[in-house]
């Protein structure tokens, strides 16, 4: 079945919505929050954990799962679904963000970029057919095309050649997914990427351009890469006042919990970063209190749970001080304690704003929660 977004409610004074995305693995409501499994796992989190925590969908990197366990593998085994025991819905990243953070590695061609490796120096090629050929194997229920990534820094003249190569890629992929069939039984829809750097006028070029693709849903690239987060709220603003209020859209890669409530506020409905689980394996914690450097001798002696705000497992059980102590410790414990507890605040925090966008209080809930969360604890 293709897939479908079902618009539920939309707040009057701001860009938030809710809806419900509807896919071969399950229905997704929105906005949410995906958590990143770049190799096939959400590192520390066992699929059981995440649907505990309220995951929904997940998102896994073409790139790292091409180069490995590779794209025979997936094939023979049946999918990512099955390989990782994980039955709802996953999204793929293209690989373009990975590639051109190959710095000195990579040449990029009309064609697609070549690049080096980083577990085996072996030259590869993607191109946007490859790429979905690799989204095909993997079996994503969400494919995203192959993007050219800009830096932060880039000029308008710059940032427009790059936008319109991303707009020629986008085409390119979608004319070779039509051609080409998913391998597992379930639909894949393929999401086109507005970039366009910090240039208002080339992101509503960008986005004008990929609606002629009537994809089925659209996601928004080239933000929080370095610009100020003000800019990067101008721009996905200029950007969903072009793409249809019918498609869901995707904000790639933020942010903090802050930054997911003024995105949702400028209507973004899917999200996905490293931050919850990276921040995790340093000791960096997000709560519903603010935030926590667990290292902190602050917390040696602490019996107060690591949120005792959240109502899951992991945030209700343990004391900060345990915690604090497994992390100096360096017990592989600590990680998915850590890691849950991240995850857990940044899909409690989606939970949240979708209740409170159903509900009509969303800009209540906004003033109160978008500055507490970003507190230090
Ligand atoms: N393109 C792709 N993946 C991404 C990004 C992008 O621009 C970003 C930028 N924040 C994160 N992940 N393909």
């Amino acid at each position: 079945m293709p897939l479908t977004f079902e618009l539920q409610a939309t707040c009057p004074d701001t860009g938030a919505r809710a809806g419900l995305l509807h896919t071969d693995h399950g229905t997704v409501e929105t906005p949410r929050f995906m958590p990143v499994g770049t190799v096939g796992s959400v590192k520390a989190l066992a699929p059981r954990t995440l649907r505990e925590l309220g995951t929904q969908i997940l998102l896994g990197n073409t790139y790292h799962l091409a180069l490995r366990p590779g794209r025979e593998t997936l094939r023979a085994l049946g999918g990512l679904h099955r390989f990782m025991a994980w039955d709802g819905p996953i999204l793929t990243d293209s690989g373009g963000f990975q590639v051109f953070s190959l710095a000195g590695r990579r040449d990029v061609s009309e064609d697609g970029v070549t690049f080096r490796s980083h577990l085996t120096g072996d030259k590869l090629f993607f191109s946007p057919e490859t790429v979905v050929d690799a989204q095909r194997d993997i079996g994503s229920d969400v494919m995203m095309v192959l993007d050219e990534l800009t830096p932060a820094t880039v000029d308008r003249a710059e940032a427009r050649r790059a936008n319109a190569r991303t707009v020629r890629w986008a085409g390119r992929a979608f004319a070779h997914a039509r051609a080409t069939a998913p391998h597992y039984g379930h639909h894949q829809a393929l999401f086109p990427i507005v970039q366009g750097a910090v240039y208002a006028d080339v992101r509503r070029e960008s986005a004008e351009a990929l609606l002629d693709l009537d994809a089925e849903g659209y996601a928004i690239g080239g933000l929080s890469v370095g610009e100020a987060a003000p800019v990067m709220y101008d721009m996905v603003e200029v950007t969903n006042e072009v793409l249809p209020q019918s498609r869901p859209r995707y904000l790639m890669g933020v942010g903090t919990p802050q930054n997911l409530i003024e995105n949702v506020a400028r209507g973004v409905d899917l999200f996905d970063c490293v931050m919850p689980t990276r921040n995790a394996r340093t000791g960096s914690l997000f709560t519903t209190a603010g935030l926590v450097n667990i290292k902190n001798a602050r917390w040696a002696e602490s019996a107060e749970a690591v949120d005792a705000g959240l109502d899951g497992y992991h945030s209700r059980t343990f004391s900060k001080a345990y915690l604090r102590h497994l992390t100096l410790a360096k017990e592989p414990l600590f990680m998915e304690i850590a890691s849950a507890q991240n995850v857990g605040l940044y899909l409690w925090t989606m939970r949240e704003m979708r209740a409170a966008i159903l509900e009509g209080r969303f800009p209540a809930w906004r003033r109160e929660w978008a500055g507490r969360l970003a507190e230090k604890a």
